[in-house]
């Protein structure tokens, strides 16, 4: 069993959403970071630098994994279990260069623009750099949708997860999706890929355990799952 340290964040929603998908059991512990991740104790033990998501994977034999970072965490579940990384050569690549692109690039950038958007509205320079930079990362994955249905170019991938709760999330950082945008696109792969009733348990995961009695960031605004697919 595994016990996961999250919050209904762009970040913290990677997490459960995988371990939904892939059907594997945890235990979901809701971390209160109003006052920061480095007020939370059983959160720096397992995570040094304070952040969610966290997990601890309990294994049969008696030890216990922990681990951080929501790139590296979902690699690992997805080595638990076949499903959420293409085995061919090209499209495993592909899929992890475009979850490093979402865990490097397109999330820091959402969250440093949004960070200033409310603290320092008057720091234009710090605003134009990381909204655009947040900007043209959208547009990447327009284009990368555009072309093919999953952003590794074969099947629904954690390259997805990845990105999906920031997209939800663009708002946040100022953006305004465009009709034919990446939130379309990546709630057209939650609703419509073949897994389809694995995507709304992990919905249903989401939204009645992680956003249980929190105002919420934008968790769960947009995305609506539907009882039939
Ligand atoms: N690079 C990290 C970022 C994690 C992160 O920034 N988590 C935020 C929530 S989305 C957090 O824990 N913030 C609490 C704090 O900074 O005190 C990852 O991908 O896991």
């Amino acid at each position: 069993m595994m016990d996961v340290y999250t919050s209904p964040t762009p970040n913290g929603i990677k997490v459960p959403i995988a371990l939904e998908e892939l059907g594997l059991p945890y235990r979901l512990h809701r971390v209160d970071l109003s006052r920061g991740g480095i007020a939370v104790p059983e959160l720096v033990a397992i995570n040094p630098n304070a952040k969610i998501p966290a997990i601890i994977d309990r294994l049969a034999d008696g030890q216990s994994v922990p681990m951080f970072e929501s790139g590296a965490i979902l690699l690992y579940l997805a080595g638990l279990k076949p499903g959420l990384v293409p085995t061919a050569a090209i499209a495993h690549a592909s899929t992890l260069s475009w979850l490093f692109l979402q865990v490097a690039g397109l999330g820091p950038n959402f969250g440093n623009a949004g960070f200033f958007l409310r603290n320092d509205p008057s720091n234009r320079v710090a605003i134009e750099r990381f909204q655009g930079e947040a900007r043209r990362h959208l547009a990447l994955l327009e284009q990368r949708l555009a072309e093919c249905e999953w952003l590794n170019g074969e099947s629904y991938s954690i390259a997805d997860i990845a990105h999906f709760g920031w997209v939800r999330s663009a708002a946040y950082a100022g953006l305004k999706l465009s009709r034919a945008s990446v939130c379309e696109c990546m709630g057209r792969t939650h609703r419509t890929a073949g897994n389809c009733s694995a995507r709304h348990r992990a919905m249903q995961g989401l939204e009645s355990g992680l956003s249980r009695g929190l105002s919420g960031l934008t968790l769960a605004t947009r995305y609506q799952p539907r009882s039939r697919c």
